[in-house]
């Protein structure tokens, strides 16, 4: 066959760019391709963004640059909103190869390289929830469980000798009453324990149980229970369970709102830090909190009764207490400075405050309606106080209780059956309008629609948006909304402004100097692994007025220093929701 010249040419060509790409030099390695560092799902969306002036044509390679195994074009440029910067997308999601790849492009240079396979955030899922284990109160992480980051117990004398606090006596219990309320998790960079925080904590770790056991069970972090036959993230939370139980007054069944130093100590390790702590006053934020959570474990560890017994049922009597604790004292807001103006010594650590408990009566009437099937729980609240479907954050919680309505939709009583439809519609409706516009973005993301997103702890607001997206998957099987979670994920593992991987040890340029007292303080480059950063807020400068902001906006006001804890603290219930998160997808992989 006589091949036309012109042809001819072009084939000559295009097998020479071909092996002029693949034999080139490395590029140099530029932070300029933000993709999530981890990688991708074969058979997924595959975007990354360029960030700057590139234009024209990329390459997907292997990392030695012997093989192109996919050629696009980059997108039109598209204005970030926030910053008024430009971007570009590299979309490759036709490639659906497994394998270790870097995206090239000619003149910029090259990207970190990424994975395409399956379970590619099986490792991230495992790890944020070993994060858990490293927050581990009153004991010790010997190196077989903890490797490098082994450290003696802390509070393991503190938290079994813990004061009342004047705001917290009650008859039998008068200031000074020694208390003993082991366990838990530090809460954060800090080594206090605040029971709202570890509400919500708890609450999205045990729903990722209850929406998908199966996965759970396979979900292994190498912890001390790890032979037990509890899945793993069970005996995690129990550990922070045990001390939530603790918190609780027999004599009323009210909650002390936390657990705390009266201020915060030192960048020391748990063990130095030995300075006498308190139960502060009881709360109806806190007991309804409580309450959610305990009548949730109290379903959870039904079937364990045999491995745990009498949990369950001590769980459930615990949260009707709470429960009818609130009902007495509806209006015991925790405020720090009135309650400073009146008891000594003073107390200015994480306050956790509330204006509303609303959002709080929704979520424990929904798990005691769920737990119990008793209708005086469900018409006890108004579900639907307003038309906001707010995301939840530790202080708003109202969706937990959609979310716990929704997964049991089988088993409702006749009045929660005729609200369903409603409850559906919130649901959807919030996730749509999560979905609103997401292709005009710079980023592509759910995240960082608006620059309101971008507050303290904004990586919990991706997060948790992540997870409002797999509940309205949950409830139509439609696959865009999966699709838009797994933005997320992409956004906290690198495909952000930052370019940070906002999840410590994972990624090729992570978060290395969390505002985290152990990462600090144990002499150890690395920070302790499996803790999601808090990541950029706008009004960082301003709340923790560390040296080296040089941001302009919100979606950079990002710096990876331990001075920066309005930025670069790490917590528990931001780690909960990346729990959530990367595990749900990891879960529904096949359905992408
Ligand atoms: O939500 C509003 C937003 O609507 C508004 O536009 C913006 C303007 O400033 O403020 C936003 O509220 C902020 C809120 O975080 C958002 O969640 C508040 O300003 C800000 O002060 C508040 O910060 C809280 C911070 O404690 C200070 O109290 C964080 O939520 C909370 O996660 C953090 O929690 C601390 C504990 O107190 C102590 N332990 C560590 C933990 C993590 O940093
Ligand atoms: O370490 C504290 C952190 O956990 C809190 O989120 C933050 C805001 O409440 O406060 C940090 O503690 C700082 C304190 O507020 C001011 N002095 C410096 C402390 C950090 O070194």
């Amino acid at each position: 066959m006589r091949i036309p010249q012109p042809v001819l040419i072009f084939l000559l060509f295009g097998v020479y760019g071909f092996f002029r790409i693949a034999a080139s030099q490395a590029q140099p390695l530029t932070s300029s391709i933000r993709l999530n560092q981890i990688g991708y799902y074969p058979n997924a969306p595959k975007v990354a963004i360029v960030v700057g002036d590139a234009s024209g044509d990329f390459q997907i390679t292997t990392p030695d640059l012997k093989k192109v195994v996919f050629r696009g074009t980059l997108s039109p440029a598209r204005t970030n909103a926030i910053s008024g910067k430009t971007a570009r997308t590299a979309d490759f999601s036709a490639l659906k190869t497994a394998g270790t790849f870097v995206i090239q492009i000619p003149g910029l240079g090259q990207s970190y390289p990424f994975e395409i396979k399956k379970d590619v955030h099986r490792a991230v899922a495992a790890g944020s929830l070993k994060g858990f284990y490293y927050q581990r109160v009153s004991t010790e992480l010997p190196a077989r469980f903890a490797g490098q980051w082994a450290r003696p117990a802390g509070h393991g004398k503190e938290d079994t000798q813990v004061l009342v606090h004047p705001s917290a006596v009650s008859p039998g219990r008068p200031a000074g009453t020694v208390l003993s309320s082991p366990r838990g998790w530090y809460d954060a960079g800090d080594y206090n324990k605040y029971i709202v925080n570890s509400g919500i904590t708890m609450g999205t770790l045990l729903s990722l149980y209850e929406d998908f056991p199966a996965f759970c069970q396979t979900l292994k972090t190498d912890i001390p229970e790890s032979e037990n036959r509890l899945p793993d993230i069970l005996d995690e939370s129990l550990w922070n369970l045990r001390w939530m139980l603790t918190m609780q007054d027999p004599a009323d069944g009210g909650v002390y709102h936390k657990l705390t130093n009266a201020r915060f100590d030192g960048m020391v390790m748990p063990d130095k830090a030995t300075k006498e702590r308190y139960v502060v006053q009881k709360s109806v934020t806190a007991a309804l909190d409580f309450a959610a959570v305990m009548a949730q474990a109290s379903r959870i560890f039904k079937p364990f009764n045999r491995e745990l017994p009498g949990l369950a049922d001590s769980c459930l009597t615990a949260a009707k207490r709470a429960w009818q604790w609130a009902k007495q004292h509806p209006d015991a807001l925790y405020r720090q400075s009135v309650m400073n103006e009146k008891f000594d010594p003073d107390v200015s650590t994480g306050e956790y405050g509330d204006r509303d408990a609303s959002d709080e009566w929704i979520w424990a009437a929904s798990e005691l309606y769920v737990t119990t099937q008793d209708d005086a729980y469900y018409s006890a609240v108004n579900l639907f106080p307003d038309e906001k479907t707010p995301l939840p954050s530790w202080a708003q919680v109202r969706l937990l209780g959609y979310y716990t309505l929704a997964r049991f939709e089988k088993s409702l009583t006749a009045a929660g059956k005729k609200d369903f439809p409603q409850l559906k519609q919130r649901l959807t409706g919030f996730a749509n309008e999560l979905l609103l516009d997401v292709d005009k973005q710079a980023y592509q993301t759910v995240m960082g629609k608006s620059a309101q997103d971008y507050i303290w702890g904004s990586s919990a607001v991706a997060a948790n948006q992540g997870i409002a997206l797999i509940q309205a998957y949950r409830l139509t099987s439609d696959k865009i909304y999966l699709r838009a979670a797994l933005t997320n994920l992409d956004y906290l593992l690198g495909r952000n402004a930052t370019g940070y991987c906002f999840v410590t040890g994972f990624g090729d340029k992570p978060v290395m100097n969390p505002h985290h007292r152990p990462s600090v303080a144990d002499g150890i480059e690395a920070p302790v692994p499996g803790l999601l950063s808090g990541g950029p807020n706008g009004n960082a400068p301003k709340q923790d007025k560390c040296e080296g902001y040089t941001a302009t906006s919100a979606d950079e006001m990002f710096i990876d220093a331990s001075c920066s804890y309005a930025s670069n603290e790490i917590a528990i219930n931001w780690n909960a929701p990346l729990v959530y998160l990367a595990g749900a997808l990891e879960a529904l992989q096949a359905k992408q």
